[in-house]
């Protein structure tokens, strides 16, 4: 037998070694080397504890004597675990044969003893060694147990929420190429990475295709007619590379750094290339796409002048969405998280996601969407959602749809949050236990695009930067951007700088698969190499389906005003699900009658519909799956005990500074943060803001609370106060105490340390947030003024989604605020914008209840904090909050608690008023936030401290009536009502607070703070003081 050896007994097949063969061979039949014949791609380590399988000498004498013939290199180190002394040893493989290396292993396996075996690389490798060990062979053949993983490091506890990656495998040119290889080498790879600028791409036939003479194989010095190997040449080797790299499918990837990737990708395009559909799967996809078409076609005549965004033109993307729903079980996907804008979404939600057609025809009429009790007053057509369980022979995936606001592009980072989230809700990828989890398991996220917003819009890359980045990725997002070449009026080379509107995934290092939309079948094969590439590098992947818009942006819109040319070669050719299904017919694969039939039924299904408009009660699905038991938030005026056992605090809080044996913590923080910690958490006095936040975190985590903190620095925080990871002086290993608190713990405290974003970020925390009411998600921003970098998110997301979509959030928001002379960028969250955000009423009339749309407190001490985030979690239901955070309350002994103040009982108070002989006071300052301390102070310096009451308005959203009511009574002689700010008159909370004031609690304010300015604050000290002054001086006239 040519390819077969005999090693120890055991025969070893080299057939299946791709790089054994020195002749040279076809890429269809199998493919051309990437640049050299000898590539070390698979990886395989061996440790061991026995001291004598330990010696060098005893490694060289059996294993690399047996192996020395077929691993290029090998490795040896010692290591420790802390419990013993291991051994690892790594060969390097040259061989690609997956066959090859587990029967060289087997061998191996027999003659040694060993205690685990680590194998990276190849997943195929892994798969096939514990098949072989499931059947008992690799187990007989060692004496301990087989271990077998991409890794051997378990992230449970300081770094909760990131499993490291596996080695990636390297290239190292070996050996010699001749200069007839090597010509040909540089022929293949010019056609992998210059081909889809040659490709045939545009079903409209009017894009300008490159001209690229490196595609010419002459640039090599190859002549035409010279002969390849025996039966071809050059010519058909070009006949060849062009019919697979510049057909209606082409891929660009060869910008990928990584050699695996790249090896990967240029097989299986290769491959994906031969691949046909089977003659059911061809008949289902016409199918499908004659009932989107009818759709839209019933819609146009039944609807006629509402905007459906129909997917005319684009409707091979249900080649797309059919596959990636039909291949998902199989795939271990039993999550998708789908986002997409407007074009094709109503075909989508009808056609295969399950939306009630009754119900969208009941809105195309204008009916409202919600029953009338529920709180919600929904949106426009193109913003419905869906979520249901899709059925396949290999089992189920729940599909979710997320609803999205108009700002295009803005849902991505939700949708990945939301991704993210589930992940940890069920436990895979970053969030498992399991031993041989990767990140990306179970869940995909699922991104679709337009190409004009996925090229214009600055989220996307914001959203991109995240796919890779620890405590955010979820394993690769697929992408389809629906590249209908025209956006509203702009076609692509007015709309964008690249070439094409995919090319910000060079950015990211992931692979394009471009595809004409004239070829539904080929959609198909650019999924399925989409999904197996993600599923393989857990990276995300772009589809760049290149179709066109039969008609305007909307249905109503005339094109031709502005794209004569190209809606002439529109308005001439018949439609992609006509073309396709006549192919079919030639062919002889489907029949008119069938066609016909098809469209019949479906149109009597959408009558059906129709007709059941009026008699149709409008679902509101919301507070389901994870949400059932919460409730819309009451009218009403709430208040939570958020109180918590003493001592359990006593024992979180210690927990949060404890560190592990041998950890070297920074000495000036073991003084100031760890002991300080205990001796104020021991005395029960002086608790500070740090402390009482995670005294908030530790007691929620013990309740069974995950929480996630994100933002730029936060483990550390901004101002050095947190450190909730600690970081060892000696290794640079990170620590969250919280996650060691107790063996057996549940809940964990996800640090997530982020990229220098805002938009993206917020966007992904409030996606976080939607996955379960159980979690306490905080998203601090390094100073409150950088949120309007993520103003989109919290206009269209956080603000208003609870109205138009019923669904709940608690992302809790911390935004560092005071003026302290930092200058017009470091001093004000701009309070008055997330004022203006509130649905609280003006009048009063209801006064405020729990269910006005975010909370906004100004809490000035560190008790105040914490009963703040945990009302976040306590309630049975969700409101955003945006905490106006502070700077100098951090460490100011003024906001310092006693333990007392968080005891069971406590809770968050809305106002806080000052004890004292009340008779006396005849005047009140109301103040918001640290700005007490100064009026304070100069009460004290003014000697008015009987005189002047001084009451702190802790919430301004929902505005605390019926407290600051209960609170002037206090004070019947008092005549004259201040409201002092540090803000300019136009910011901060004087516009909001003066009329509530003055419509319900009675009174009229006089304002002492400084006055209107165009920015929020001056960076000048001497400026900043000679106003604080005014500030004080107004306040006491
Ligand atoms: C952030 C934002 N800016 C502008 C718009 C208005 N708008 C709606 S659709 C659209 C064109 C989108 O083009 P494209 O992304 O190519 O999607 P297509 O409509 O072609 O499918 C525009 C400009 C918007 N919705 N969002
Ligand atoms: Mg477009």
């Amino acid at each position: 037998m040519e390819h077969q050896e005999d090693i120890d007994g055991i025969k070893i097949d080299r057939s299946h070694d791709l790089y054994s063969s020195s002749t040279f061979s076809f890429p269809k039949c199998a493919p051309l080397p990437l640049p050299s014949p000898t590539v070390p791609c698979n990886m395989i380590a061996w440790s061991c504890s026995d001291p004598e399988l330990q010696s060098h000498e005893y490694i060289k004498s059996h294993f690399l004597i047996l192996l020395q013939k077929y691993s290029n290199s090998f490795v040896a180190y010692k290591y420790t675990d802390k419990l013993r002394y291991y051994t690892l040893i790594m060969f390097y493989f040259l061989s690609r044969s997956i066959k090859l290396i587990t029967d060289i292993m087997l061998c191996t396996f027999k003659r040694l003893r060993f205690q685990a075996v680590m194998i990276s690389g190849s997943r195929e490798c892994i798969d096939y060694l514990q098949l072989m060990s499931c059947r008992g062979r690799m187990l007989r053949a060692g004496r301990n147990l087989v271990r077998l993983s991409s890794r051997g490091y378990r992230p449970a506890k300081g770094q909760f929420g990131w499993l490291p990656e596996p080695p990636k495998s390297a290239w190292t040119p070996q050996g010699e190429m001749s200069g007839e290889t090597a010509q040909r080498v540089h022929l293949v790879n010019a056609f992998r990475r210059f081909g889809y600028l040659e490709a045939e791409l545009d079903p409209l036939g009017l894009a300008k295709t490159r001209d690229m003479p490196e595609l010419a194989p002459e640039t090599y010095g190859l002549k035409s007619g010279a002969a390849v190997n025996e039966k071809h040449s050059v010519d058909d080797l070009v006949d060849q590379l062009r019919s697979i790299y510049c057909g209606p499918l082409a891929i660009e990837f060869m910008h990928i750094a990584n050699w695996e990737e790249r090896d990967w990708l240029a097989r299986n395009f290769e491959n994906t290339i031969s691949t046909e559909l089977r003659n059911e799967e061809r008949v289902k996809l016409a199918k499908t796409m004659i009932r989107v078409e009818n759709f839209d076609h019933f819609l146009a005549t039944k609807f006629a002048t509402v905007k459906r965004y129909g997917c005319e033109g684009a409707e091979a993307m249900f080649g797309f969405f059919s596959e990636l729903f039909d291949s998902a079980p199989e795939k271990g996907i039993d999550q998708m998280m789908l986002c997409i804008a407007h074009r094709g979404r109503l075909n989508l939600l009808t056609e295969l996601m399950q939306f009630p057609t009754v119900q969208m025809f009941r809105k195309m009429r204008g009916k409202p969407e919600f029953p009338s009790d529920v709180q919600g007053s929904g949106d426009v057509l193109s913003h419905l959602t869906s979520s249901f369980d899709h059925s396949t022979p290999d089992g189920s995936v729940h599909i979710t749809m997320l609803p999205n606001p108009s700002h295009l592009e803005a849902i991505n980072p939700v949708a990945m949050g939301k991704a993210r989230a589930r992940a940890r809700t069920i436990e895979k990828g970053d969030y498992s236990t399991e031993r041989d989890s990767r990140v990306g398991d179970g869940v995909l996220c699922v991104q679709v695009h337009g190409d004009g917003a996925f090229s214009g819009q600055g989220v996307v890359w914001e959203t991109l930067a995240l796919s890779q980045a620890p405590h955010f990725r979820t394993g690769g997002s697929i992408h389809l951007v629906t590249n209908n070449q025209v956006a509203f009026t702009a076609e692509g080379h007015i709309g964008r700088s690249t070439t094409h509107c995919t090319d910000i995934a060079k950015a990211i290092d992931c692979p394009v698969i471009h595809v004409n939309g004239d070829n539904p079948e080929e959609v198909v094969a650019a999924t399925r190499l989409a999904i197996d590439y993600r599923n393989k590098f857990r990276k995300d992947v772009f589809v760049n389906l290149i179709c066109f818009r039969r008609w305007g942006h909307n249905e109503l819109d005339d094109p031709s005003f502005t794209q004569p040319i190209m809606y002439k070669s529109i308005e001439s050719r018949r439609s992609v699900p006509t073309e396709y299904s006549e192919r079919l017919v030639e062919e002889g694969v489907l029949t008119t009658e069938e066609i016909e039939s098809e469209k019949k039924a479906h149109t009597e299904k959408l009558l059906e519909a129709f007709r059941a408009i009026e008699s149709t009660p409008p679902v509101a699905n919301h507070l389901s799956g994870h949400w059932s038991g919460m409730v819309q938030a009451p009218k009403s005026v709430e208040r939570w005990d958020t109180g918590v056992d003493l001592d359990l605090l006593r024992f979180v809080g210690a927990a949060s500074v404890q560190t592990k044996d041998g950890f070297n913590v920074h000495p000036h923080l073991k003084k100031t943060h760890v002991d300080a910690r205990l001796a104020k958490l021991t005395s029960g006095e002086g608790i500070d803001w740090a402390t009482a936040e995670a005294l908030a975190v530790g007691s929620l985590l013990s309740e069974g609370v995950d929480v996630r903190f994100s933002g730029q620095d936060v483990g550390r925080g901004t101002f050095c106060h947190r450190h909730a990871m600690l970081v060892d002086q000696e290794t640079d290993e990170c620590f969250v105490p919280f996650n060691s608190m107790h063996d057996g713990q549940k809940a964990f405290y996800e640090v997530a340390n982020n990229l220098l974003s805002e938009e993206a970020i917020l966007g992904f925390e409030y996606g976080y947030s939607l996955d379960s009411p159980r979690r306490l998600c905080v998203w601090e921003a390094q100073f409150g003024d950088f949120f309007n970098g993520a103003q989109i998110m919290i206009d269209t997301f956080v603000a208003s989604a609870e109205g138009k979509w019923l669904t709940q959030s608690g992302l809790t928001m911390l935004l560092p605020h005071g003026f302290d002379g930092a200058g017009p960028e470091h001093s004000s969250c701009r309070m008055e914008r997330f004022l203006q955000l509130c649905d609280s009423r003006e009048d009063q009339i209801p006064v405020d209840g729990e269910n006005v749309n975010i909370r906004i407190a100004n809490p000035t001490t560190s008790a105040q904090y914490f009963h703040l985030l945990r009302r976040q979690v306590v309630p049975n239901y969700r409101k955003p909050l945006v905490v106006v955070g502070p700077k100098i309350l951090l460490r100011h002994p003024q906001a310092a608690s006693s333990l007392a103040e968080f005891a069971p009982g406590t809770s968050f108070q809305n106002v806080i008023s000052e004890k004292k002989d009340a008779a006396k006071v005849d005047k009140v300052i109301f103040v918001s936030g640290k700005h007490w301390i100064a009026v304070d102070k100069a009460r004290k310096e003014k000697g008015l401290e009987e005189k002047v009451a001084i009451v702190r308005v802790e919430s301004l959203s929902p505005f605390p009536v019926a407290d600051l009511q209960s609170t002037l009574k206090q004070y019947p002689n008092a005549k004259s009502y201040v409201w002092s700010q540090e803000e300019p008159r136009n910011a901060g909370a004087w516009s909001f607070v003066n009329p509530r004031f003055e419509n319900t609690v009675g009174i009229k304010l006089k304002y002492a703070g400084r006055r209107e300015l165009a920015w929020t604050a001056t960076a000048i000290g001497q400026f900043h003081s000679e106003e604080n002054e005014e500030v004080i001086r107004e306040t006491f006239e």
